[in-house]
């Protein structure tokens, strides 16, 4: 015997899986104290964003300086070519104060505060890094130096072991979401079709 599940119950549950699956496709990307990651094998083009700071900074990946802080908006740099799963970990020196910090995990850091957000929902398949300029934090605008790179993501340190870089988890890809939501209305269907509804005769 077929088991007929009522419209508006199955309508109700489809509202509420997607009511689950919303706020976790749309999960923050952006991140404190994240790390900032090659996606594939390839070629990485950093772009400056722009800076709304007092100071003048400049930023560096290694001994290789690619931003200064009052320079045009849009200018681009090509990084190079890149293994996927790299973290670029970048060093912003503030010209003004001579202090040092770190993109990634705080415990980089002299006063144990991290000092960059990464978003990976910039836009354009970019990642944006916005950096902190002031000791401790200061006004904490994470504005201060602003800058994307192509083919790039966000990686979070969810053991906040220190740059060690165990541990780490990448943001859960919509595939995955999307697999896991539709167990759950699987799940769903299978339960009515155990327990017959109270319209049947
Ligand atoms: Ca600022
Ligand atoms: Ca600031």
């Amino acid at each position: 015997m077929k088991t007929r599940i009522p419209l508006k119950k199955l309508v109700f549950t489809l509202i509420g899986c997607g009511i689950f699956l919303i706020p976790t496709t749309s999960m923050a990307t952006s991140v404190l104290g994240g790390s900032l990651v090659v996606q594939n094998n390839g070629n990485v083009t950093a772009t400056f964003q722009g800076s709304n700071a007092g100071y003048i900074s400049s930023l560096y990946l290694g001994t290789t300086k690619i931003f200064q802080s009052n320079q045009k908006s849009g200018t681009t740099f090509n990084l190079g070519n890149f293994k996927a799963g790299k973290e670029l970990n970048f060093r912003l020196e503030v010209h003004n104060t001579k202090q040092t910090f770190y993109s990634g995990d705080a415990s980089r850091n002299v006063d144990g505060v991290a000092h960059a957000i990464v978003d990976d929902s910039f836009g354009n398949g970019e990642t944006l890094v916005s950096f902190e300029d002031l000791l401790g934090g200061g006004d904490k605008d994470y504005n201060d130096l602003l800058f994307s790179f192509s083919n790039t993501n966000t990686e979070i340190d969810i053991t906040d072991g220190g740059p060690s870089g165990d541990g780490l988890v990448q943001s859960p890809e919509p595939s995955t979401v999307i697999l896991f939501g539709s167990g759950i209305m699987g799940l769903a269907a299978w339960r009515w079709k155990k327990k017959p509804t109270h319209d049947e005769k």
